[in-house]
């Protein structure tokens, strides 16, 4: 398994988990941005948020990677937080696992 992300959530690697359920895992990213910065990830290896197929299935599966940013940073006492999303080589993607970065600081 090449993918860094597959391999956190295979636990072949250790991460600081914040967060996991079903589908999703939520970590510590490696280098933080601001006083609480936290990746969401869902656990299908999906390489980039515009491979979600443009369909309401595609939509769903959108929704619920959003809906879980939002409730990792509830959990995580955030009332207000930045959520990033960097898309594809020219959106600065380096890790090609979808995922949304959590950033903000504690209430
Ligand atoms: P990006 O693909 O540009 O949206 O950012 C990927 C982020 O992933 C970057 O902020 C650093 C983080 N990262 C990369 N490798 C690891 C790792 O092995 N563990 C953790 N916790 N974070 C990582």
């Amino acid at each position: 398994m090449e993918c860094v992300f597959c391999r956190i959530i295979a636990g072949e690697l250790p991460s600081k988990k914040v967060y996991e359920d079903e589908g999703f895992v939520a970590f510590h990213d490696i280098r933080p941005r601001a006083p609480v910065h936290v990746l969401v990830v869902p656990k299908e290896h999906v390489e980039k948020l515009s491979d979600y197929p443009d369909s309401e299935e595609g939509e769903r599966r959108l929704g619920a990677l959003f809906g879980r940013a939002n409730r990792v940073a509830r959990l995580l006492g955030l009332s207000g937080y930045k959520l990033q999303v960097h898309v594809g080589e020219k959106g600065g993607q380096e890790v090609f696992h979808v995922h949304v970065h959590v950033m903000g600081s504690p209430d």
